[in-house]
């Protein structure tokens, strides 16, 4: 369906885009609405008085127009901001000013970090309390749980409308309804959502609303938050600066109208506009037949994802109340095979899935696991895209030495270095904590979820014993073995001058820009343990 529309995958044919949850594709329409600003209309709005700067402007509030009719909202309850993220910030800022020490902020624990950590930031300056609600042993929100931990103390409740891992589309009218009856706040993140379904605010009853114009076919640098007039009105701004004024002295400030009290500094116009022609052309398809196109995609992966031996999916067995994004797992006979393995080699076949925590650590953490594989599919994709990825899985899965094949060629001496690699992932040397150790550090990957930690004793200045602890994919891991055996017996100068190409050259097969960071991890941890200690 609508490949054609876009132009990237007209440029890579052979590509199979399943990363669409961290960013979609962009349709030409959209490129020709940014390029047609550029060439013909670029001006700064709300400040010329020459005609440039008014079609600019026009432009510019003629997107908002079109965003507001989009969700069913009023003109002054759409501010533009960068994104999903930048929305939720605002809200955590501006809505924190009225709330006092032990107040309750109710989330759930599959929110994304960008709705978790502004209002832990929150919490700290103000002495909240954050409580999580749980999911169910079938993935969905524990909503026996939500109406127990809703109550008179809870000021603010911010949930995800889909879960970006776990596919899970949550209740947010009962939510909606849960919030209202104590007097509560309701935010909805609909970073996963405005893409695909028809978002009705007024119907959905939310007090706010935010989503990024990047993950529904328009440009990055553009998000809409809606908020209800009356309580926008009563808000803080969040940024101060020109265009968010109506008058200025040297002593303060007069704030300006909805919606631009919140829109300080020259706004992102050519993104609004490029955001505006994007909702037009999911308008012209239509949300519904988005909807059914996406709904199928979930039936049919479902069926053939959850087929796979040793597949384990990470989010609800059932298409109902579900949207298109499948986290997973896969074992192979040798073991489970790390998601940023898997990932390297479905992109050797073309294939591109995001691997890790998916910026939803505590929840990754609380399901026990290290990071997932995630696909996840929008207008373009295809039920045979599904089997294509389903099959070379499978072919994986098969062929896999714990999953970590290099395809392409490879010199006599790279394979022999690749063979050593697995070797060391397969039974690394100086693993383990020492007994007694006099040094210890951990460090983190947080984009795929690799983890290191080293273990270290001295002996007149130079290591006389070191060790390492961790999971992660065979490169970090290996890297730690091969690495912890070559800096035994170095002093502190030696090891702070050990440079990041000596750790490459250990390894000795071609890494990809993308793995740089897992096989740097153990050296990046050794030279922090050494600057944070003065050993
Ligand atoms: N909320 C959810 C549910 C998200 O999935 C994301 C981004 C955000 C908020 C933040 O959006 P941003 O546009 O401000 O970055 N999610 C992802 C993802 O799943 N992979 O990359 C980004």
């Amino acid at each position: 369906m609508l490949r054609q529309d876009y132009p990237l995958l007209q440029q890579h044919p052979h590509l199979i885009y399943l990363d669409s949850s961290s960013t979609t594709q962009k349709p030409a329409v959209v490129l020709a609405a940014l390029e047609n600003f550029y060439r013909k209309n670029n001006a700064n709005v709300h400040r010329g008085t020459y005609q440039l700067s008014q079609k600019a402007t026009l432009d510019y509030e003629e997107a908002r127009e079109t965003v507001a009719k989009f969700i069913g909202a009023k003109f002054s309850e759409i501010i533009f901001t960068k994104g999903t993220t930048k929305g939720l910030n605002l809200l955590a800022y501006s809505l924190g000013h009225n709330l006092m020490p032990g107040d309750e902020i109710v989330l759930t624990v599959m929110e994304h970090h960008s709705n978790i950590v502004p209002w832990q930031q929150l919490a700290k300056r103000k002495g909240l309390t954050i409580k999580y609600i749980s999911i169910t042993a079938d993935y969905r929100l524990n909503m026996e749980e939500a109406k127990q931990m809703i109550s008179s103390k809870t000021k603010i409740v911010s949930v995800t409308h889909l879960s970006n891992v776990l596919g899970t589309i949550n209740p947010v009218k009962e939510l909606v309804y849960l919030a209202h009856k104590v007097g509560a706040v309701m935010i909805v993140d609909a970073a996963q959502t405005a893409s695909s379904l028809n978002l009705q605010v007024k119907e959905l009853g939310c007090d706010f609303l935010a989503f990024s114009g990047h993950k529904m076919g328009g440009p990055t640098g553009i998000g809409v938050l809606y908020g209800r007039e009356e309580l926008l009105a009563g808000m803080e701004p969040f940024l101060a600066g020109g265009d968010m004024i109506k008058e200025v002295t040297f002593e303060s400030a007069q704030w300006n109208d909805l919606p631009y009290k919140f829109e300080a500094g020259t706004p992102p116009i050519a993104q609004a506009i490029g955001l505006a022609a994007a909702i037009k052309y999911l308008q012209q398809i239509g949300m519904t037949e988005i909807k059914r196109h996406l709904d199928n995609l979930t039936s049919h992966a479902l069926d053939k994802i959850s087929a796979i031996k040793g597949v384990n999916i990470i989010g609800p067995n059932e298409a109902v109340n579900r949207g298109s994004i499948f986290s997973f797992t896969v074992n192979s006979d040798k073991g489970i095979i790390h998601p940023h393995d898997l990932a390297e080699s479905l992109d050797q076949a073309g294939i591109a899935v995001r691997a890790g925590y998916h910026c939803a650590m505590p929840l990754i953490n609380s399901l026990g696991l290290s990071g997932t594989i995630r696909a996840s599919f929008y207008l373009y994709n295809s039920t045979e895209e599904i089997d294509k990825l389903v099959e070379v899985i499978e072919e994986i899965v098969a062929a896999s030495v714990k999953g970590y094949e290099l395809s392409g060629d490879l010199s006599e001496e790279q394979e022999i270095c690749r063979e050593n690699v697995l070797d060391h992932y397969k039974n690394p040397h100086n693993n383990g904590k020492l007994e007694i150790y006099t040094f210890s550090h951990r460090e983190l990957n947080p984009v795929c979820g690799d983890e290191i930690t080293l273990y270290l004793n001295l002996a007149e200045d130079r290591i006389s014993e070191i060790s390492f602890t961790g999971r992660g994919c065979v490169i970090s891991q290996a890297a730690a073995s091969l690495f912890t055996d070559e800096i035994k017996g170095r002093c502190r100068d030696e090891i702070n001058n050990f440079t990041p190409e000596e750790v490459l050259k250990l390894l000795g097969i071609p890494i990809s820009p993308a793995r740089i960071k897992c096989a740097l991890l153990p050296l990046f941890t050794l030279q922090k343990m050494l600057a944070e200690n003065t050993i």
